[in-house]
């Protein structure tokens, strides 16, 4: 028997879809070749698009001392994936490219962070949103800003 509709819509969809923030980082390795497959990849998740892309900074790098520069960029992405089930994409996307979770803020290939929703905020146990760093960020507080100017 054909399934009704609500009874196919998944939990983790949300009625409508909201803008999500998505920080990109990457100090280890290609950085761009790391930035560059995340964007495609995060372009391929479901009931999700990329609206808009920020410029790619350098930036000096906040943790353990002795670290290489990051390339951090933020994308604007259209999404209506419940935000925990975001959250469970973005690290299906680090995982496959190499990311190993050992020191905290130290280096990695590549680190997806939600930042900021346009009209939610999380807090649970795994996610906290908007980010509690973003305050502590230049580079992401002018790459929102940049986003939000442009969408
Ligand atoms: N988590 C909670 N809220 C969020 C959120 N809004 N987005 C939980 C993503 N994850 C969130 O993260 C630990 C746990 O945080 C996740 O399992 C998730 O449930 P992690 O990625 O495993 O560990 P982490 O990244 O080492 O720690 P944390 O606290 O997320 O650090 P950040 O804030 O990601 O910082 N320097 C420069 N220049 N540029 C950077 O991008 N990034 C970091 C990492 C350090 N230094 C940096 C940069
Ligand atoms: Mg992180």
């Amino acid at each position: 028997m054909p399934k009704s509709r609500s009874s196919v819509a998944a939990a983790n969809d949300r009625d409508r879809s909201e803008i999500a923030y998505v920080a990109l980082g990457s100090n280890l390795g290609d950085r761009d070749g790391y930035l560059s497959r995340a964007r495609e990849r995060i372009g391929r998740i479901p009931k999700t698009r990329i609206v808009a892309e920020s410029s790619i900074a350098e930036t000096l790098p906040i943790g353990p001392a002795g670290q290489p520069m990051y390339l951090n960029q933020m994308l604007a992405i259209e999404t209506s994936l419940d935000p925990h089930r975001l959250l469970q994409e973005l690290q299906s996307i680090e995982r496959d490219e190499g990311r190993t979770r050992s020191v905290r803020w130290g280096p990695r290939t590549l680190d997806l962070d939600i930042v900021a929703f346009d009209h939610t905020q999380v807090h649970s146990p795994t996610l906290v949103v908007p980010h509690p760093e973003l305050r502590n960020r230049d580079f992401w507080l002018r790459q929102l800003e940049e986003l939000r100017g442009v969408k």
